[in-house]
């Protein structure tokens, strides 16, 4: 089915054979508009910005580029269009019809999981609504405003599916998705990573390359769903994902390149010399990763966890690319974890459906590692020794069996004497945060990039990079 941009909420699942629905989503567009008009992007609403809206689902359709005022963006319920003759991929009802509605017994524990998807979009929408007063080029403050409007689509998605599928629950829940803020003391956002604060554009890229490459392989696992209209709803999600990890993975390069321009020039990596010439030294640009990974890594949840268990076995959510395994029950099947043990580590068999969180969160380190493999191939080039690197998983982490213990990045067990004594040489220190915040200044002129971060390669949609990507009021 095509999008009807007729309507005051454009929409592919004909919301307007549903009044009941159709008037409870159009109750609750103002109050988002409210939150946008508050929480989202401070400033620039009558700037003009160059985005992309979709217009159909398909590879036509999705990217369809004009300019827009953020408020008039048109935000929507898009669903990838479905499959005929689905079944079940895996659990218990394996082979089983994918189902329409949701069976009553899985209503909860498929709500807390709509739930939890859906706070963390508006949730980064908040964390990042500072960053276009020092945006390093207009290019880059489209970007951000790209992946701001997406996000709050991804919203739309979730409360979409909370309306039209779990009755007052649902609406109640879609209520508060607007009252819980990133950081907020008393309401705070679900999860830990989306109530920290993003307030430089360092942070920006790490986040979108290590926290959005989360919701990639979470929306992935959500598009193998038995429940129909989250795996369709998460399937056209994954498509608007890819840029938001663009951003990350070439912004990060970005930052690499002029460091390397200016360690070049110099002929030397002294940290403080690359600081003096205005960019980012290499090991500033570490510790900010290896605070965004270990962050990022909690978001998978524990190791050993029933919830995971239960949500795969009843179908709610499978692994990514599910159709890659051969077992899609996992009912006998166990997993190899180690685990810390009086300073040391043990190995303990679990069930490979308990463990599922560590499967995920084993494939998503290696699609991290990708990266990192491309930005070492930028050092290498220049001729310096230097490296970048994930920390250990172990590293930093506040979920999980590694939480109770202190590690360094290489994974040994230390103190938390030693680990407080010794963390600003791992993790973003207040004078690395003060100092990134100094380079933080707003560059508008089109085509000109801020000191600390070079060019990119090319335009976006095939336009010149100096092209005024957003005009400001
Ligand atoms: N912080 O059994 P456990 C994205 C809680 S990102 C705080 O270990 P479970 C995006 C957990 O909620 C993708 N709390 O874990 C990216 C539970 O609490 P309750 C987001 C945490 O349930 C960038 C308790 O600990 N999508 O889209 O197996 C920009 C014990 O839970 C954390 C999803 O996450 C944490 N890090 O798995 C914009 C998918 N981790 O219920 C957007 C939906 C765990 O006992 N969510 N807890 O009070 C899920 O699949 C699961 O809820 C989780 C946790 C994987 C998050
Ligand atoms: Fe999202
Ligand atoms: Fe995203």
């Amino acid at each position: 089915m095509s999008i009807d941009y007729n309507q005051r909420i454009p929409n592919n699942v004909d919301l307007a054979g549903d009044r009941a629905l159709q008037r409870a989503l159009e109750h609750w567009q103002p109050r988002f508009l409210d939150w946008w008009k508050e929480l989202g992007p401070s400033d620039f609403a009558a700037a003009d910005v160059y985005l992309r809206t979709a217009v159909g689902v398909d590879a036509a359709g999705w990217a369809s580029y004009g300019r827009v005022r953020m408020p008039d963006y048109r935000w929507g319920i898009f669903l990838a269009d479905a499959a005929s003759d689905r079944h079940i991929g895996f659990g218990d009802h394996l082979g089983e019809p994918v189902w329409q509605q949701v069976p009553g017994e899985y209503r909860s524990p498929l709500r807390r999981l709509i739930v939890t998807q859906g706070d963390t979009e508006p949730a980064s929408v908040e964390q990042q609504r500072m960053l276009g007063h020092c945006a390093p080029s207009l290019y880059d403050l489209r970007n951000l405003f790209q992946i701001n409007v997406e996000e709050g689509r991804h919203l739309w998605a979730m409360v979409y599916l909370l309306h039209a599928y779990f009755g007052r629950d649902g609406r109640e829940e879609a209520e508060e998705l607007l009252e819980r803020h990133s950081g907020d003391p008393d309401k705070p956002r679900i999860l830990g990573t989306f109530n920290e604060p993003i307030t430089d554009w360092l942070s920006l890229f790490m986040f979108t390359y290590f926290t959005d490459r989360d919701g990639k392989y979470q929306l992935k696992s959500l598009a193998e769903s038995a429940f129909d209209p989250l795996a369709r709803t998460t399937q056209f999600m994954l498509t608007e994902e890819a840029h938001h990890m663009f951003v990350g993975e070439t912004g990060l390069a970005r930052v690499l390149k002029r460091t390397l321009e200016v360690m070049t020039a110099q002929g030397s990596d002294d940290p403080a010399r690359v600081r003096g010439a205005g960019a980012i030294d290499l090991p500033t640009f570490q510790r900010y990763l290896n605070f965004w990974f270990s962050s990022s890594l909690d978001l998978f949840g524990s190791e050993v966890s029933s919830n995971a268990a239960s949500s795969f076995a009843s179908g709610l959510k499978g692994r990514p690319d599910e159709a890659q395994y051969t077992d899609h029950r996992c009912v006998d099947a166990s997993y190899e974890l180690a685990m810390p043990d009086a300073g040391g580590t043990r190995v303990e068999h679990v069930l490979m459906r308990n463990a599922m969180n560590e499967v995920l969160r084993t494939a998503y380190v290696r699609d991290c590692e990708l990266g990192l493999k491309r930005w070492n191939r930028l050092l290498e080039r220049s001729g310096f020794d230097v490296r970048v690197t994930l920390p250990s998983a172990r590293f930093n982490r506040a979920i999980g069996v590694w939480s109770a213990v202190r590690c360094d990045p290489s994974g040994a067990q230390l103190s938390a004497k030693e680990f407080e004594r010794r963390k600003d040489e791992w993790l973003p220190s207040a004078s690395d945060r003060a100092f990134v915040h100094g380079l933080m200044q707003r560059v508008v002129v089109p085509g000109r990039m801020a000191a600390w971060i070079a060019p990119p390669e090319r335009g976006i949609n095939n336009l010149a990079i100096d092209y005024e990507y957003v005009h400001l009021a």
